[in-house]
């Protein structure tokens, strides 16, 4: 991968733009990537794991009234941050144009699938059409820059094969899988139209102590810890059969940016090839505290979906075979690593 990488820079790199003995600046030489949703969970691990390959990172904001910097606090002084919106084709285009990246990664959605439900149009305008935004922008300010889309197995929804691989037809069952979809074919579409080197990564859920408090697993391993701790009794869930191939996003940021260093463009399937229940997600992590899911778990209509996508499991092969990815964290170890961090996280306030 090393070697691929230095060649690449030679290629596509900022190097390219540097005429050899014109630039003393050093870092004319290292690669500019471009990161949308830099402050969510996959965007903080990307941005630590770039700026550790010795990129400079832009990470892409949008104003609110207060900062949501939490999950990059640490990373503030060695990231660029520049403010735009995925709504807004404007700011997308000048962020792009302004900061020239050699990499761009399009993290930034609405990624709650039950808020998809009752904001159906919002996340079409962010999670679908925003893709397009961004892809006009680089078309016509930086089309030399190589693009990844955060496509999701929630296009799988209701499985039409198992496991799910890149051939395998998509049926989503929620407005955010459907505007996943149009985010994933308009990224293929502006690869054969016109030349983009665009690729998606087709990434089943992936967890992390920075995972949102509202998604299953963070939920879980939260509530097992203020349990244990005394500071709460019980937690009330959705559909505890529901079962998910769940990885660690410190290894799924991996994967983007192996797809973005392969020699042509192609999507990927990425996931563990180990699917689970979110009943035994609650197991795990209970178990892992000493305590019986059973006496706490109370499960609540509220949390069901109009439409639930049942059963995920991946077939990673392409990836493992093409690019030399491979997973690090069992479901177990990283259940129980997310409760240890829930554990510490609750004990130091
Ligand atoms: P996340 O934690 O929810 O982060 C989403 C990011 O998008 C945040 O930085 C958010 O910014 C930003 N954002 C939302 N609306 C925006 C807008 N209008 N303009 C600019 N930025 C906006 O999601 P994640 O788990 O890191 O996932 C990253 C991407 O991968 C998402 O596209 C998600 O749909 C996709 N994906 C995730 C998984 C998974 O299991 N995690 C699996 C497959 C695909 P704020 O901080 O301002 O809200
Ligand atoms: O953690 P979840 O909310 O994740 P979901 O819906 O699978 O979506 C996540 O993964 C996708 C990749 O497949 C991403 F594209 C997407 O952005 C997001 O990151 O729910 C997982 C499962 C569901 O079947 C849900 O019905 O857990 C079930 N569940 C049961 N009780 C619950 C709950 N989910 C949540 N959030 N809260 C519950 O109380």
């Amino acid at each position: 991968m090393h070697g691929r990488q230095q060649v690449r820079f030679t290629t596509h790199g900022r190097a390219q733009r540097a005429a050899p003995g014109t630039t003393s600046d050093w870092r004319a030489l290292m690669p500019k990537a471009l990161i949308t949703g830099i402050t969510g969970q996959d965007g903080s691990y990307l941005a630590e794991h770039l700026l550790a390959k010795g990129y400079d990172v832009v990470g892409v904001v949008r104003r609110t009234s207060h900062h949501s910097y939490e999950r990059i606090e640490h990373l503030i002084p060695r990231v660029e941050i520049v403010a735009a919106d995925l709504l807004d084709q404007h700011s997308l285009t000048i962020v792009i144009q302004e900061a020239q990246p050699d990499e761009i990664y399009n993290l930034a959605a609405q990624s709650f699938v039950p808020t998809s439900f009752t904001q159906p149009v919002l996340t079409g305008e962010f999670t679908a059409l925003g893709v397009t935004r961004i892809l006009e922008a680089v078309r016509l300010v930086c089309p030399r820059a190589r693009f990844y889309q955060a496509s999701s197995s929630e296009m799988f929804g209701k499985v039409q094969q198992t496991p799910q691989r890149e051939t395998t037809p998509f049926y989503p069952r929620s407005p955010y899988g459907i505007a996943k979809l149009y985010g994933h074919w308009i990224t293929v579409n502006y690869r054969e139209s016109y030349g983009l080197y665009a690729v998606s990564g087709i990434l089943f859920n992936h967890e992390s102590p920075r995972r949102g408090m509202e998604f299953v697993t963070r939920k879980v391993t939260d509530a097992a810890a203020r349990i244990k701790l005394g500071r709460a009794t019980e937690l009330r869930m959705g559909n505890l059969d529901a079962k998910r191939d769940w990885g660690f996003a410190g290894d799924y940021v991996d994967a983007m940016w192996r797809m973005l260093q392969a020699p042509t463009p192609q999507d990927y399937v990425v996931g563990t090839g180990e699917s689970h229940s979110v009943e035994e997600l609650v197991a795990v992590a209970f178990g892992h505290v000493g305590l019986d899911w059973r006496k706490h778990i109370v499960v609540d209509p509220k949390f069901y979906r109009p439409a639930e996508v049942d059963f995920l499991i991946a077939d990673p092969a392409r990836i493992k075979a093409e690019l030399g990815w491979t997973p690090t964290l069992s479901f177990e170890q990283l259940v129980t690593m997310m409760v240890d961090a829930d554990l510490r996280r609750l004990q130091a306030r």
